[in-house]
Formats: structure tokens, sequence, C-alpha cells
């Protein structure tokens, strides 16, 4: 590391460069505004995220005063010797899929990164819009390995913090940034689109009171209950599970239903069902009484509601 002395006698604008051997000029410092005092700075050897390669440098400090007199430099020879080169590299990185809708409602609520890292290097990835505003950071998945930044394999589940109950960013097309940064100053950046679609924080509320069939409920006999569920949120909402009408029984119960025919099934909010007298149970396979709605087909959800 080179320290870079110098004192600045008044207001004025600063430009530090380094010239190589080829000639090329390398701005370590461009024009910055700086009071009268004195300074300091660090220089690795790294400049735009890539270091120099090894060679023999001329070191210009300039300064330009701002009240318009004469601008003043001073030169210093710095060579650059067994500097590393080689950036790191983020090899395959991919995301799947480039789209995805995070509300909780199970499809598609999840988008996984993945690459592996050629040598131990600090990485980050973070979401930002086209335009370059930053959005959040995306976290690793802390089982793909033993240590952050290590060499090898790493992955990343992102649900853009709905499962913190944040809500997701809003519906766009986004960009995530991945970036690696080795122990010498050496970067490597890059970028995958990423796009969502009917992001939200899924919100239902029950509608009136549940509807139960009878208070009392004799040996062999089947207790009915209606209940009204409302999305009131701003994202679809899905069911899963048996299809509304579905009877169990002491043998079944709703985790074995769901494991013996998985799949998402529809539920509709509608008008109550009417009071229905006592004795009266309809046959779970009888036509819905008048005024109550038949289960929609499996393409619906809650949403679709009037
Ligand atoms: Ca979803």
């Amino acid at each position: 590391m080179a320290r870079i002395s110098y004192s600045v006698g008044r207001p004025a604008r600063l430009t530090i460069q380094l010239v190589g051997p080829d000639g090329q000029t390398h701005p370590f410092r461009d024009d910055l505004p700086r009071q009268p005092g004195s300074y300091e700075a660090l220089f690795g050897g790294v400049i735009d995220g890539r270091m120099l390669p090894d060679g023999d440098y001329s070191l210009r400090v300039s300064v330009r005063p701002d009240d318009g007199s004469a601008a003043a430099e001073a030169q210093a020879a710095l060579a650059i010797t067994g500097g590393d080169t080689t950036p790191p590299r983020l090899e395959g990185l991919a995301l799947a899929p480039d789209s995805f809708s995070p509300n909780q409602d199970g499809m598609g609520d999840r988008v996984k990164l993945s690459y592996s890292l050629s040598e131990a290097a600090a990485v980050r990835l973070w979401l930002e819009t086209a335009d370059g505003t930053f959005i959040q950071d995306i976290l690793e998945d802390v089982s793909s390995a033993d240590k952050a930044g290590q060499v090898g394999p790493h992955t990343y589940d992102f649900d853009g913090g709905v499962d913190a109950d944040s809500p997701p960013p809003p519906d766009g097309d986004y960009l995530v940034l991945a970036e690696a940064r080795d122990s010498s100053g050496n970067v490597t950046r890059q970028s995958l689109p990423l796009a969502i679609r009917q992001g939200g924080q899924p919100r239902a509320a029950l509608v009136g009171d549940v509807d139960w069939s009878d208070s009392v409920v004799s040996v062999g006999a089947t207790l009915w209950f209606t209940v009204t569920v409302r999305n009131v949120g701003a994202t679809p909402l899905r069911s899963f599970g048996p299809p509304p009408g579905y009877v169990y029984d002491s043998n079944r119960s709703f985790n074995q239903r769901a494991r013996a025919a998985p799949g998402y099934w529809p539920a509709r909010a509608g008008p109550r069902r009417p009071p229905r007298p006592r004795g009266t149970l309809p046959s779970p396979t009888a036509p819905p009484a008048a005024g109550f709605p038949r289960a929609r087909p499996l393409s619906c959800c809650w949403s679709c509601s009037p």
C-alpha cells in the first residue's frame, strides 16, 4: 500500500493520476474539491476495480486553485510489483426462474441464484431497478456453503422479503447485481434481469360467522360448516387441500388428504349458505343447496370471486 501525502494551500480541485510505462493515464482522483489542509491517500494499486499491471509508473498530483491562479503539479515515481491482477470470477452465475410472483400462494414464489466462486472474495448480491436504484440485498442461503465468500458453489433463495412479512418490491423489471471483491481489490460485477409479477402480501379475512350445521353431532353423523373468506389484499390468494364439500371421517385428516391428492383447489367467496333445518344434512355428493355456489373449475382462485 502506497501512502500519498500532500497539502493544499488554498481551495482547489485535485487530480491524482498514474501514468504507466506505456504512457496510458489512470485516474486515481479526478478533479475533487479540496479545502486548505493536509491530506493522505492510500493507494493499493487498484483503479476502477482492477489491479494495474506490474511496472514503473509516474504518480502525478495536480491542483487547480478555485481563484483562477496558476495550477501546480508534483510528480513521484511509483513501482508496482507482484500485484494480483486476477479478478475473482462468479462462474456460472444463474437465476431461475427469471420472473416470479412473491406472494406466498405456493406458485412461483421464489428465485434460486447460484454461482461458483473462483477464489476467496467478498461477495454481495442485490436487487436494483433498471436505472440503478438500490432496492434490497439478497442474502446467501447459509446451508449452501460452510462460509460466505469461500471458493466453490454458492446458492441463494430469494423470496422478495415476503416470508419475513415485508412487502415485496413493486411489480416490475429489475436487475440482480452480483459483485465479488478479492483481498487485493479486484472487482467483478455481473447482472441478470429479474421480473416481479403479481407480488404482494397475502391478506385474507373471514366474513361473518362460521355457519355450523348443528351444535350437537350424534355418533356416525356428519357435521357441516361453511366459512366465507374474502381476499382483502392486493395479490391473488390460492387455497389448497380438498375441494369444497369434501367429507372427512375420523380416519382422515387435512394433512393426509393433502398428501394423497396434492394440488391446489378452488374456493369461492360468495353469498352465505341459507340456514338448513336440522336433520336434513345433504349427501356429500348431492347438488349444492339453492343459493349456495358450486365450486368453480380448478383454474379459479379466491381473488377471482366477485
Ligand atoms: Ca406466487
